[in-house]
This record gives structure tokens, C-alpha cells and sequence, in this order.
């Protein structure tokens, strides 16, 4: 969300290779999601709502002190604030910025939070379903194979590799291994942690095919900082081709009669 100066723009920096512009550097990451603008919206309303009341406060700041100069009043004046008129004056500032920004922001995020965020897709709705397994530090994805039930030798496993299909809504149930990660999908403006011993689960559903981040946004240690993982979303064929394939190596790398496997010979001494 760049709000700030376009004068700035021609700034260079540099990011992870790629040259952009400082107003580039603010924008948030490509939303790929179908809820992700509800995020935006919020950061939005509030980095407006605070632009606002900044530039008022500023304006009264600025304006008395102009109005009220010694040139003009020479003769200090003393007020302590408690006319009627300047409590009822203080007390509408200080609603308007409470009501308008703070319970305002409460109840949109608690209406999304609510209605969309924990409104979990239902089983018929044929969600894809991933168990992610956070560790320091990398990221475990396993999907179900083609029997439908996890943890068994048909399942695809990845590491640091998630694939999902777009317009097709996925849940993630997530646990970690050792300490706390946080699931991180930048480009869909969701995130869960990840925690030893509990079960925690996210939701969303990608729109745009493509290659994106998934990050750990928990402080979790040494290499937390390169704890990331890869992102690919396909159209619904390419994710049911990638599937196909995918599980059908699981098989064959499950499977102790695979000659292909046992490809060691006897030590030589
Ligand atoms: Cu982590």
C-alpha cells in the first residue's frame, strides 16, 4: 500500500534482484485471492482514516498557532480546557477518531474474520486438502493420494513445494515440529501458525495461475529469515496432470518391489 511521496518514486532500489521504483517497493504483493482485498481494504481504510485525521490535527496545530501569535495577542491569555465548549469539542475529536477509526476497524475485521475467514468450506464443496508440516526450517506439504486418505504410502509428499489449482478452494490444516512457524501466503493475505502439539488450519481459494512465496512469518530461529517455501498455481488441467504424475511417483517411490529404487550394489571393500 504506497501512500507516500510519488516524488520519491524515482528512487531506485533494489529487491531481490529486481529493480523497482520506492513506490513500487510499497505496494503490497499481487493479491491472488478471491477474499485477499478484504485485508487491503482495512489497511487502506485505516492508513486513509489516519491521513485524515493527521492533516486536521496538523491544521489546528498549525492554524492557532498562526491565529494565536504573539504579534497578535501580545497579552498571554490562560485557559485550562474545562469550558463547556472545549470539553464538548475535545469529547467529539476524540469519538469521531474512536467510533470512525477504532470500533469501526473492529467490526469490519470481526465481520470478515467471522463470516468469511473461519467459514470453513464444507466437505461437498470438494476443497483441496493439504497437511502442512512446519520444521526449522523448512516446509512439508502432503497431500492424500489417489486413495483419499492421508498418511498412507500413495501419498504425495513435497518439500518447500506447494502446488495448488486456482478457482478451487483450499484448506490447509497445519502442525509444527519442533517450535513456532506461521504459514505466510503474502500474495493471499493469509497466515496461520504453525504450533507443536495443536492443530491449526487456513483457508483460501487462489484466482491467478502462477509462481509466488510462502514465507515463515514467526520468528523461529536462526534461519527463519530463509525459511521459505515455493508457491505454483495452475489451472485446474495442470493441477489434475501435475496430481496424476505426482502421485504416481509417490507409488513407485513407496513401493520396496521397485527395482528403480534399489539402485545401491554391494559395498566393495
Ligand atoms: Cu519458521
Amino acid at each position: 500500500m504506497g501512500f507516500f511521496s510519488p516524488l520519491l518514486s524515482a528512487a531506485v532500489v533494489n529487491t531481490a534482484g529486481k529493480h523497482m521504483s520506492l513506490w513500487e517497493s510499497m505496494q503490497p504483493p499481487e493479491d491472488i485471492s478471491v477474499n485477499g482485498h478484504l485485508i487491503d481494504w482495512l489497511f487502506g481504510y485505516t492508513t486513509y482514516m489516519n491521513i485524515f485525521f493527521f492533516i486536521l490535527v496538523c491544521a489546528g496545530l498549525f492554524g492557532f498557532s498562526y491565529f494565536y501569535q504573539a504579534k497578535k495577542h501580545p497579552k498571554a491569555y490562560y485557559t485550562y480546557g474545562n469550558r463547556k465548549i472545549h470539553v464538548i469539542v475535545a469529547t467529539i475529536i476524540g469519538l469521531s477518531v474512536f467510533i470512525g477509526i477504532d470500533m469501526n476497524i473492529t467490526r469490519m475485521s470481526n465481520n470478515d474474520f467471522v463470516g468469511v475467514f473461519t467459514n470453513w468450506p464444507k466437505e461437498e464443496e470438494n476443497p483441496v486438502q493439504i497437511q502442512a508440516l512446519a520444521q526449522q526450517w523448512a516446509w512439508h506439504f502432503r497431500y492424500a493420494g489417489k486413495d483419499g486418505v492421508f498418511n498412507t504410502e500413495d501419498d504425495v509428499v513435497q518439500l518447500n513445494d506447494l502446488r495448488l489449482p486456482i478457482d478451487r478452494k483450499v484448506i490447509i490444516q497445519v502442525l509444527s515440529k519442533d517450535v513456532i512457524h506461521s504459514l505466510y501466503f503474502p500474495n493471499a493475505r493469509r497466515k496461520v501458525d504453525a504450533i507443536p502439539g495443536r492443530l491449526t488450519r487456513v483457508w483460501w481459494e487462489p484466482t491467478k495461475a502462477g509462481n509466488w512465496d510462502i514465507a515463515c512469518a514467526e520468528m523461529c530461529g536462526t534461519y527463519h529469515y530463509r525459511m521459505k517455501a515455493h508457491l505454483t498455481t495452475y489451472s485446474q488441467e495442470d493441477y489434475a496432470a501435475w496430481l496424476e504424475e505426482a502421485q504416481e511417483k509417490a507409488l513407485q517411490e513407496n513401493d520396496p518391489e521397485n527395482p528403480e529404487l534399489f539402485w545401491g550394489w554391494k559395498w566393495q571393500w
